[in-house]
C-alpha cells in the first residue's frame, strides 16, 4: 500500500495552538521534515521567538531556546560560536524579526552568522491582535491602520529577503510561500538547501516564507490563500534571491 501519510520525529506529536487555516503548523512541518531528513535532529538547537510561534519549542523536537523579543538571532549567535558542530535555526515573525529585532538579524546577516532564519511573514502582527507590522501591504486594513496602510505616512512594506541580500555577506537567501501544496513542496526544497549550506559550514542563511493568517486578515483560510497569491506575490516575489557562490570576488574582494 502507498504510504501518504506519516509524522516526522522532527515533530512532537502534540497538537499546536495555532489558529485553523494558520500555516505556522505547516511552516513547522516542512522545517521539522528538513531537519530528520538530513539527519540533523540529534545535533539541532532552535531559537523561538515572540509572537503566535513563541510557543514553537513545544513543537519542534530538538534542542531550543525562548529568545526574548526580536533577539533570537543574538542567542543563535552564541550558541553556534560557542559550539560550531551543532546546527542552529531561528525561526521568527514579521513583528519580531523585521520590527522588534531589526538590528539584531541585520547585523547576525552582515557577520555571516553561520545559523539559519526561517522568517515567516503573514503581513501583520498575529499575537497581539493583528497590529499592522513593517511588512503589512499597501491599503491592507489592520487594527493600528483601520483605513489601510498609508505609504505616504508609514512608507513602503520592508522586503526582508532583499534586504538581506543586498549585504556583501556571502549568504543563502530565498523567499518562498506555503499557501499551496505546490508552494510548500517548493518551500521544502529551499529551506533543505539552507540548512545545507550551514551544515558545510558555508554561510548564513535566510528564508523568509509567506505564511497566511486568517483570523487577523479576517479572511477564511482559502480566501486568505488566494490574498497571499494576489496581494503579496506580486510585491514580494519568490525565488532564490542569492547564493553564497555569487559573490564576486570572494568575501574580500573590491567589487
Ligand atoms: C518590545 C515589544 N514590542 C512589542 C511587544 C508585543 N508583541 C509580542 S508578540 C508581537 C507581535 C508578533 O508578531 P509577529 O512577529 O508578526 O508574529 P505572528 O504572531 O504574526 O506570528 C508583539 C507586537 C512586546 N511584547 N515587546
Ligand atoms: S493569529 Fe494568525 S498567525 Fe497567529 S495562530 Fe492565528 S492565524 Fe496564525
Amino acid at each position: 500500500m502507498r504510504k501518504v501519510f506519516a509524522y516526522t520525529d522532527g515533530l512532537t506529536r502534540l497538537p499546536t495552538h495555532y489558529c485553523p487555516g494558520c500555516t505556522h503548523g505547516v511552516i513547522h512541518r516542512v522545517v521539522g521534515e528538513v531537519i530528520s531528513e538530513l539527519g540533523l535532529r540529534e545535533r539541532t538547537v532552535g531559537v523561538a521567538p515572540v509572537g503566535c510561534s513563541v510557543l514553537a519549542y513545544n513543537y519542534f523536537n530538538c534542542d531550543m531556546f525562548e529568545a526574548s523579543h526580536g533577539r533570537a538571532p543574538a542567542v543563535a549567535t552564541g550558541a553556534k560560536r560557542a559550539r560550531p558542530e551543532i546546527i542552529v535555526f531561528t525561526y521568527q515573525g514579521d513583528g519580531d524579526l523585521a520590527s522588534i529585532g531589526m538590528a539584531e538579524i541585520i547585523h547576525a546577516a552582515n557577520r555571516g552568522e553561520k545559523f539559519t532564519t526561517i522568517f515567516v511573514n503573514n503581513a501583520i502582527y498575529g499575537m497581539t491582535g493583528g497590529q499592522m507590522a513593517p511588512t503589512t501591504m499597501p491599503n491592507q486594513r489592520a487594527t493600528t491602520c483601520p483605513a489601510g496602510r498609508d505609504v505616504n505616512e508609514v512608507g513602503y512594506p520592508i522586503r526582508m529577503a532583499e534586504l538581506i541580500a543586498s549585504l556583501r555577506t556571502p549568504a543563502f537567501v530565498a523567499r518562498v510561500a506555503s499557501h499551496t501544496p505546490e508552494a510548500t513542496i517548493r518551500a521544502k526544497q529551499v529551506i533543505k538547501e539552507a540548512f545545507e549550506h550551514q551544515v558545510a559550514g558555508e554561510c548564513y542563511g535566510f528564508v523568509e516564507v509567506l505564511s497566511i493568517c486568517p483570523t487577523n486578515w479576517g479572511l477564511s483560510p482559502r480566501e486568505s490563500s488566494s490574498w497571499l497569491e494576489k496581494e503579496m506575490v506580486p510585491y514580494y516575489p519568490l525565488g532564490i534571491k542569492k547564493r553564497p557562490d555569487e559573490i564576486k570576488g570572494g568575501a574580500h574582494g573590491h567589487n
